[in-house]
């Protein structure tokens, strides 16, 4: 496994580091094949968007039988309800660190790819799955204290946003030495912070300035927080926001 970029996240002050379609706004949009407009669902056996969730089971949870990516998680996350994803427009931005390396960066602006990782259930999540809500996502580790600070504000923050549309999710980069964190340290996470739908998620070790995780990082110190609008807009980039209030619908 290569450490290299991992040990370039350096602790400093803080680790020195639409339709909106928001939930229960869009109910009466729901456009679904599989009822017959009178508010039922005529194919409940069915699984129409193959995403291995029956219609009936779709309908019950409140996701979309015609959208892959919306479908229920163990997780019990605010998963949104859009018809069709964001047209994205990958990372446009620059991210810069001290010894003048760049890479290609989100910035505000851009419309997100979206990304599969698995959480502490295990389970694969999709970013896109939250397609109609407004997604904080923080880029953590277990050696940076500021990301601990910042995770224990985390479920007080989902409470009181949920309904206004907001799903936080915590991506955790490495363990406390660094190393690329278990599934046991994800669990450990979760039940430290006592999250209860916010998924923890394992974030794939950065091996060139292209992966994944250095599209979402600007400078390389932690926590990383972006704020993501219900388009799939990125609307604040690693800007030192912890808290998405004034970015909700
Ligand atoms: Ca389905
Ligand atoms: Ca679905």
């Amino acid at each position: 496994m290569n450490h290299l970029l991992f040990s370039l996240f350096i602790a400093a002050t803080g680790c020195a580091t639409t339709d909106d379609c928001t939930d229960g706004s869009c109910g009466e949009e729901r456009s679904i094949d599989a009822t017959d407009g009178d508010g039922g669902i005529t194919n409940p056996a069915a699984d129409d968007d193959d995403d291995g969730f029956s219609n009936e089971e779709e309908d019950a949870a409140g996701t979309n039988p015609n959208y892959a990516f919306s479908r229920p998680y163990a997780g019990g996350y605010n998963v949104g309800f859009c018809d069709t994803p964001p047209e994205p427009t990958g990372p446009t931005g620059v991210g810069a660190n001290e010894n003048g390396v760049t890479w290609a960066a989100y910035q505000e602006g851009d419309v997100a790819e979206n990304w599969t990782m698995v959480d502490h259930h295990g389970e694969q999540v999709d970013l896109y799955s939250f397609c109609g809500k407004t997604v904080m996502i923080s880029l953590s580790a277990g050696w940076c204290g500021p990301c601990r600070s910042l995770a224990a504000q985390m479920q007080a923050m989902q409470d009181e946003y949920r309904a206004d549309g907001l799903q936080i999710i915590e991506v955790i980069t490495g363990d406390n030495q660094n190393n690329p964190p278990s599934m046991a340290f994800l669990e450990d996470w979760s039940a430290d912070y006592n999250f209860r739908d916010i998924p923890v998620l394992l974030g794939p070790e950065p091996t060139s300035w292209d992966s994944l995780m250095m599209q979402w990082e600007t400078d390389q110190y932690i926590p990383t927080v972006y704020i993501v609008g219900p388009d799939g807009t990125v609307l604040s980039a690693d800007q030192g926001v912890h808290d998405p209030e004034t970015f909700l619908p």
